[in-house]
């Protein structure tokens, strides 16, 4: 067609003008194919949102084992785990064995067939299967191959890596927790989903350069470099330090020497207003009754009259966040007071109309129960066949022109056969010879079910 321009060559995926206006109706990576080679929690944080954005992804999983985490954490006897649901909605799955001869071809054919292929396994495996970057480009040429590691090119390249442990090599745990106790982690997943966020952003990135040159790429998202990045204040802090005293710090208010190294700042706000966690009504009882308080410089005078302290607007020891710096401590105390005379979405009311940051701390319990997120598809029920209805995180990116609806993971192999057809063209005796060579999985039984 004159003036047609492709963007995605590979036979059958052919892309052009007279397709964008079908695309511009369709999901952003409509069209997008992923050979998803990942398993436990980073890599497939990555493939479910590219999922989710409208990239077909098939997971590739060890016949009759599958994703470790399908049996990991299982609440539900003989279903599959929440674990592995809440992390791989949208996919299919083919069950192949990648060692053995057979599977190798498929996977092969597989590798022919997809734009990206995403792999978590340790550093090695994928050279050790004879699917090395070499070997992959030989096949595929245009494919782009985005991989988590624990660490990028150094001393601990060759290291397996888990959440916690990249949470203590990036910096996170350093600089978390109370001045008085132990590095802490945190609960948000920031080594595994922060590095799958980092790669899914690498892949669409390539993807759009490939446009350009043809070429595929290695995409790298390292989880000590992903956690870094995100403790990317922490690093500031760092060189500050060389320059004097952490002011904003509360242990400057309280007199306590800073060390050598970004000390851990308890509930300290990490930026230039100071925040801290306080106390509401109920909290002897509630683990959650509390709020996070911030004493922006703009809104003092309202906090002063709020929490009947109205002298402190002029006092010149209270009046200037720089006279404060010192005095923090007592500072929150003064609104704790106040605080703990209301529930924390009193406070949140009452703190709202007059412009003061603050926000409740919301237990997992009243954040599954949140009307607005079941609204906007951030909490979402799935039904699921052999355990029922669950409820998920949704895509928690909105596209306005790209609606991403939550499909429920798919059984072990559930895909196997229509893959094997549909995507990979294998039919009549070929298909039987592939299904008859034990390579991928029991495929007559899962059809069967
Ligand atoms: N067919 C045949 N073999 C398969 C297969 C398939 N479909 N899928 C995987 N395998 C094989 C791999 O080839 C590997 O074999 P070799 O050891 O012979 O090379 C083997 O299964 C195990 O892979 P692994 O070493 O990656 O798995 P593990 O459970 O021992 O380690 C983990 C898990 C996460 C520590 C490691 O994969 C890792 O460090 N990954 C990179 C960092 C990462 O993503 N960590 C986050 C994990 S979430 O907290």
């Amino acid at each position: 067609m004159p003036g047609a321009v492709c963007i995605d060559r590979h036979p059958g995926r052919y892309v052009g003008v007279a397709d964008r206006m079908e695309v511009a109706m369709g999901k952003a990576l409509d069209r997008v194919r992923i050979l998803d080679f990942t398993h436990v929690q980073s890599g497939p944080t990555c493939t479910q949102l590219l999922a989710w954005l409208g990239a077909d992804v098939i997971k590739v999983e060890r016949p009759g084992v599958g994703d470790a985490t399908r049996k990991q954490l299982v609440d539900v006897p003989g279903a599959d785990s929440l674990y592995f649901t809440m992390l791989n909605h949208n996919k299919r799955s083919i069950e192949i064995n990648t060692k053995h001869e057979t599977g190798k071809e498929v996977l092969e054919r597989l590798i022919r067939a997809c734009d990206v292929m995403v792999e978590n396994f340790a550093p090695g495996a994928l050279d050790r299967m004879g699917f090395g970057w070499e070997r992959i480009q030989q096949i595929n040429p245009r494919m782009i191959l985005a991989s988590v590691k624990g660490f990028g090119p150094g001393p601990y390249e060759d290291c397996k890596v888990y959440e916690n442990v990249a949470q203590c090599t990036g910096g996170a745990a350093s600089t978390t927790g109370f001045l008085d106790g132990p590095p802490m982690v945190t609960g948000a997943q920031i080594g595994d989903s922060g590095t799958g966020l980092h790669l899914a952003l690498g892949i669409v990135s390539a993807l759009f350069q490939r446009e350009k040159t043809g070429r595929g790429q290695k995409v790298l998202a390292a989880m000590q470099d992903g956690v870094l990045n995100l403790c990317r204040v922490k690093l500031r802090d760092q060189q500050r330090l060389e320059c004097g005293p952490l002011k904003e710090y509360s242990q400057f208010g309280q007199g306590i020497p800073f060390g050598e190294a970004t000390p851990r700042a308890g509930n300290d706000s990490g930026g230039g207003q100071p925040g801290w966690i306080l106390k509401c009504k109920g909290w002897e009882s509630d683990p959650d009754a509390y709020v996070y308080f911030i004493t922006q410089a703009a809104a003092w005078g309202r906090i002063c009259d709020l929490i009947g302290e109205p002298g402190w607007k002029d006092d010149p020891e209270y009046a200037t966040p720089a006279a404060r710096l010192d005095k923090i401590p007592q500072v929150f105390d003064r609104i704790e007071q106040w605080t703990r005379t209301r529930t924390k979405f009193e406070v949140m009311d009452a703190c709202n109309p007059l412009d003061i940051p603050c926000g409740p701390i919301l237990s997992m319990k009243e954040l599954s129960e949140e009307p607005s997120l079941r609204e906007t598809g951030t909490i979402v029920e799935v039904d699921h066949p052999e355990r029922g209805p669950y409820l998920t995180v949704g895509c928690p990116i909105k596209l306005s022109d790209s609606e991403a609806e939550v499909v429920r993971s798919p059984l072990l192999g559930e895909h196997t056969a229509e893959v094997l057809g549909e995507v990979l063209g294998y039919s009549g005796a070929e298909f039987d010879r592939v299904v008859a060579s034990g390579a991928v999985g029991n495929v007559t039984a899962v059809a069967a079910e």
